[in-house]
């Protein structure tokens, strides 16, 4: 008897969730479409902004769910590249929009680059979702840039944006030994690479002397920007955070390290808490 009640109990709400969600795809399905022409008069589109992606969900933080949409352009419909991309969000409450734009003085019209989705999670851990953009750069010293904005009474604000997408700047130079020093403000952390592990190679360029002296003058550190990003839950609380991966590049150009960093959202900003990073055992 317990045994049935309890199968009983577990299928109910999986009917009524079903019922809701098949309900609202028949009415938001007719209204956004992906790959369908988006126009409306006041914002920044025009007859060839097209809708990328769209999620049914509520970003203001008030219970009402809201229209959430990315609108860009592409030059043909199969073109990987957009641009003038931008999030618009219909608030369900006043059918009204709110908009985020792109803050790049090169691409005032909106984000540029490889871009496919929005996703939603919570980052702040205020239980409203906030709206996550992966923008592909397809640059050689950087890959991805992450933008994550909060639509939260109805104010539209990109909480993490250019600034953050610096990542982790350790910078510094070779030193005798076979090895690089860098250090890193925002850290306030210094690091010693061990670059031994290529110490044939340097000797063979002239780069350093067998007994470890270095030779070249002007031998340069430094990070790139991100070439990867996850959400990631750090703590496993449901609240997400972001994984990121930086390469640690010399000057003239080689890889030196990998750069692994989480970014927690605290008090108003992103902390990382957690950096680590590589040293290469062989290196042929
Ligand atoms: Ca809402
Ligand atoms: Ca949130």
């Amino acid at each position: 008897m317990k045994k049935k009640s309890v199968v009983f109990g577990s299928l109910i709400p999986v009917f009524i969730f079903g019922f809701i969600i098949s309900l609202n795809s028949d009415e938001f399905d007719s209204k956004f479409m992906m790959g369908e022409p988006f126009h409306v008069d006041g914002l920044n589109t025009n007859e060839s902004t097209m809708i990328m992606d769209y999620v049914y969900d509520d970003v203001t933080g008030d219970g009402i769910l809201d229209d959430v949409i990315l609108a860009g352009s592409k030059d043909t419909p199969d073109s990987l590249y957009s641009y003038d991309v931008n999030i618009f969000v219909k608030d369900g409450q006043t059918d009204s929009y709110l908009t985020i734009t792109s803050t790049d003085e090169y691409y005032p019209n909106g984000f540029s680059g490889y871009i496919s989705k929005i996703d939603l999670y919570d980052f702040t851990g205020d239980q409203v979702k906030e709206v996550l953009l992966i923008v592909g750069t397809g640059g050689t010293k950087s890959g991805p840039r992450a933008f994550i904005s909060s639509f939260k009474e109805r104010k539209p604000v990109v909480i993490f944006g250019m600034e953050e997408n610096r990542g982790i700047d350790f910078e510094g130079e070779y030193i005798d030994g076979f090895k690089a020093n860098l250090i890193s403000s925002k850290l306030n952390k210094t690091i010693t690479l061990d670059l031994s592990a290529r110490k044939e190679e340097y000797i063979e360029k002239g780069w350093y002397n067998s007994a470890g002296k270095l030779l070249y003058s002007n031998a340069t550190a430094e990070t790139y920007g991100f070439f990867d990003v996850q959400v990631y839950d750090f703590e496993f609380d449901g609240v997400m955070d972001l994984k990121t991966s930086q390469f640690i590049g010399g000057i003239p150009a080689e890889l030196l390290s990998t750069l692994e960093s989480v970014w927690k959202y605290e008090d108003s900003e992103w902390v990382v808490v957690r950096a680590t990073y590589t040293t290469h055992l062989v290196d042929e």
